[in-house]
């Protein structure tokens, strides 16, 4: 990292405050219009910064790592997420990858409970019934879902947000049970009062909600693949607040719609910004546009931490927030 300011492309228009802070630290160029930038555009900035801050809609791939200069030294993701960039090329070119763990979790658990909560009771069907018109008066069998409290709630993947998701549920009255890499510290499990399923398997056909909570890796691309969401009962639902990759869409898509799963919460897709066509028809589904930590608060606290993960690494220090290779 040279001596002078170093050079900091920023990829989307960040907060305001973010952005001046940034201009008093660094030499930043911004993108005042928040057009994503082309391919050719991004190779340019490679080509010529010190530290990129890309966020989840730019694509840093290994066409792209391999062209940058010798200058660029740290890719401050502002995200937690970094399924976006090919982090391993990164790594074995001497780039440094960070990103913003912690932050967003909050958030993001707020939302999936939101989600949790709004497709088996109908929510969104309801408001579309006032916004028709289609309101006569109540009536004993109007709008019927079903009941949340005592539900098997069953969490795929238990890190920061998973577990906040779980203690939200737990106050909701449903039952948690989870599935992760390894079971989380026994004090955690006995708080959340939550069983561990070695077997994802085995948990899908057991549980009434399934909430999509881990990162998207190699790992976990279409974990919930047609074998497995077969698995699922009939009177399931999924809420996915994660990665659209970790569900087969296609066939998620196709169960909702022949009703061999119950409902559907999405605020990702497997091909953002697209939205499977066959998702936008059916009733029994709550979609979002990839809004989970979409809070101000959030978004003060994600430039924070990229400008804290940058000041950190041009001073010459490690920085708080690298991704390592176990993380992928
Ligand atoms: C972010 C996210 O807003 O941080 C993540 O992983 O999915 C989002 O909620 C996005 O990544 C910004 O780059």
């Amino acid at each position: 990292m040279p001596a002078k300011k170093p050079l900091v492309i920023v990829t989307r228009k960040l907060p305001d405050a973010v952005e001046t802070r940034m201009r008093e630290l660094f030499d930043t160029r911004l993108n005042h219009d928040d057009k994503p930038m082309s391919q050719a555009e991004m190779i340019e900035a490679v080509k010529n910064a010190d530290v990129l801050v890309p966020t989840v809609t730019d694509r840093i791939d290994s066409k792209i790592i391999v062209r940058a200069g010798p200058n660029l030294k740290l890719i401050a993701n502002f995200g937690t997420g970094v399924d976006n960039i090919d982090v391993k090329t990164a790594l074995e070119k001497g780039i440094t990858v960070t990103n913003t763990p912690g932050v967003l979790t909050e958030d993001t658990a707020d939302m999936t409970m939101a989600l949790i909560l709004a497709v088996p009771r109908r929510l969104v069907e309801g408001v579309k019934e006032i916004e028709a018109d289609r309101f006569t008066g109540w009536s004993p069998n109007w709008m019927l879902g079903q009941r949340v409290q005592g539900k098997r709630l069953g969490i795929v993947g238990m890190g920061r947000i998973g577990q906040a998701v779980a203690r939200r549920a737990k106050a909701f009255g449903l039952q948690i049970h989870y599935h992760n890499r390894k079971p989380v510290h026994p004090d955690i499990e006995r708080e959340l009062e939550a069983t561990y399923w070695e077997s994802l398997d085995q948990m899908l056909a057991r549980m009434d909600i399934v909430s999509i909570n881990c990162p998207h890796t190699p790992a976990t691309y279409h974990l919930l693949s047609a074998r497995r969401l077969k698995l699922m009962k009939p009177t399931a639902y999924i809420v996915n607040t994660a990665r659209g990759e970790v569900i087969d869409e296609n066939t998620l898509a196709r169960m909702l719609e022949s009703g061999q799963l119950s409902g559907a919460g999405l605020d990702v897709f497997e091909h953002e910004p697209a939205v499977n066509p066959k998702l936008k028809k059916l009733k029994n589904v709550v979609l979002l546009p990839h809004m989970g930590s979409a809070t101000i608060e959030g978004r003060m606290d994600m430039g924070e931490k990229v400008i804290v993960n940058i000041k950190t690494f041009a001073d010459g220090h490690k920085p708080p927030d690298r991704v390592i290779p176990a993380m992928l």
